[in-house]
Formats: structure tokens, C-alpha cells, sequence
């Protein structure tokens, strides 16, 4: 039976405890979303680092924290430091979780719009440092596709010998500056991938749930967690990043699928 490898996007940069007060802060705070989303069955954790007052920072010496304290608590789970980081960071910052030695990492393929002011960039040659820092590493990039245009660019610096093979993509939806949060969009960038690629779905707000179903209909790997939705159902805050994991996996049994756990996810994304 196909395996289906659950993603948790646990902290990332922009959500507030004021938009939801289970956003992991403090050391403690991440471990019992990172535990939640692990014993309720995510395989990879997708890390975005914060300062104890929220902030989001790269800092490595935070991210070491960080991921010894989730290790601890989540011997297992695939722990997947963001690259990305937040809008303004610069390339020398965003890179220090990668001096960590990570299994994975996010990698960006592509400059944007993201929301109203900001621009998130990340220029070709950008992209060409980052992945030769990850393939020194030994660090396996998770391809982060916002549009149609970052597949390209990463297609093209496969071809360039910049990234090996083989593929796997996250398919970012429903971020203002990118492809939207629609079926027709992830039909489209989902069948623009190379057919041996493997691939994530990641969706904004309550497109989270729907497009996740979708990737798992469409043999991908769904993500949740408060990076992408902050809500349990309309105007209920999700309790933990556990509760979003422990549903996608009800659903997926029910879609006769399994859920990988984190060695096969490590088989399945050929990381072993
Ligand atoms: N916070 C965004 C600007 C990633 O993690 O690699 C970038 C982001 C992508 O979240
Ligand atoms: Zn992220």
C-alpha cells in the first residue's frame, strides 16, 4: 500500500501568538509541537527558529538548540531547518542551520512578492550557493516551488548540474505573490514536475486541508501545521500542530493510505 509522508510546519516565521497562542516561542514550546505533530504521526518537522520574545531568527546556535531538544524528544523524526527563513534576511544568515549538518532543508527556487510589501529573494545564483552548500553536507534540498517559474529554475539547475537528482519538490500554494490556492494550479504545477520527482503539497489557510486530500489523491505528501494554518475549522484556532497531523492521518487511512514513518520516509525520499 502507497505510504504517505506527513510534513509539520510547526513555527515558521509569520504566524503570532496572537493569531494563535499554541505557536511555539520558547524551547518548551517547540518540543511539545514538534512531540505533538511526531506522536501523532508527521515524519518530517519543517523548523523555522524563533527568539524566545517570537521573533524569528536563523541564528545556528539557536537552531542547535532547537533541534537537540526536538532530537531528544523525537529521536526519529526528520528534522528540516528552513532555509528561507524570513522576508530580509540575508543569504550568509539564512544558510546557518545548513553549518548543523541536517538531514534536509528547505530550499527556495525562486525570488517573489510575499504578501503586501515584502519581497522574498532568491536569486539564481542564490539558489546555486545554497545547493552546493547542501550538496557539500550532505543535506537533502526539499525544492520549494511558490509558481510555475521555481520549477523551471530548479529544472534548470538540475540541468546545469547544480542539484542532483533525485527530486523532491514542495509545491507551495496560496501565498500572495504566488500560484494560488486552487485544484487547477496544483494540477498544473503538479504535472509540471519530472515524472520520477517525488512531492509535497503545502496550502495557505483553509486551502490546507483540501489541497493536502488532493496531493495525497494525486500520489503525493501532504503538509500541515501552523506555518500554513493557523485553524482547526473556521474562526477555531487549532489546540496543537498535532491536532492538524492527527487529522490528515484519519483521512488518509480512510484513503487506504499508510503513513510513513520516519526511516521510510527516509527510504521512499531516498535520503538512505
Ligand atoms: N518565511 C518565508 C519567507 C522556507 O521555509 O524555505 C520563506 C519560507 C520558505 O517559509
Ligand atoms: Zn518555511
Amino acid at each position: 500500500m502507497p505510504k504517505v509522508i506527513i510534513t509539520a510546519a510547526i513555527s515558521g516565521a509569520e504566524v503570532t501568538q496572537e493569531m494563535n497562542p499554541a505557536v511555539p516561542y520558547t524551547v518548551d514550546d517547540f518540543v511539545r509541537e514538534a512531540k505533538s505533530s511526531a506522536d501523532a504521526g508527521a515524519a518530517i518537522i519543517h523548523l523555522h527558529a524563533r527568539h524566545d520574545d517570537g521573533s524569528p531568527t536563523q541564528d545556528r546556535e539557536r537552531f542547535r538548540v532547537l533541534i537537540d531538544a526536538i532530537q531528544n524528544a523525537c529521536p526519529q523524526v526528520i528534522i528540516q531547518p528552513s532555509t528561507g527563513g524570513a522576508t530580509g534576511m540575508t543569504a550568509e544568515e539564512r544558510l546557518q542551520p545548513t553549518e548543523l549538518d541536517p538531514e534536509m532543508a528547505s530550499l527556495d527556487c525562486g525570488t517573489m512578492n510575499f504578501g503586501g510589501d515584502e519581497i522574498f529573494v532568491n536569486t539564481e545564483n542564490m539558489i546555486i550557493e545554497f545547493a552546493a552548500r547542501m550538496r557539500e553536507r550532505g543535506i537533502k534540498p526539499e525544492l520549494e516551488c511558490f509558481d510555475k517559474s521555481h520549477i523551471d529554475m530548479a529544472m534548470r539547475l538540475v540541468s546545469k548540474g547544480c542539484i542532483d537528482q533525485p527530486l523532491h519538490f514542495n509545491i507551495v500554494l496560496g501565498v500572495n505573490g504566488g500560484a494560488a490556492a486552487t485544484p487547477r494550479d496544483l494540477i498544473f504545477l503538479r504535472y509540471s514536475l519530472p515524472e520520477d520527482a517525488t512531492f509535497t503539497v503545502t496550502a495557505m489557510g483553509r486551502h490546507q486541508l483540501p489541497l493536502n486530500v488532493m496531493a495525497m489523491a494525486m500520489g503525493g505528501h501532504p503538509r500541515t501545521g501552523f506555518e500554513d494554518n493557523l485553524q482547526y475549522s473556521r474562526r477555531v484556532n487549532a489546540s496543537s500542530n498535532g491536532q492538524l497531523v492527527a487529522r490528515l492521518v484519519r483521512i488518509a487511512h480512510e484513503m487506504n493510505l499508510e503513513i510513513a514513518a520516519p526511516d521510510e520516509a527516509r527510504e521512499i525520499l531516498k535520503m538512505k
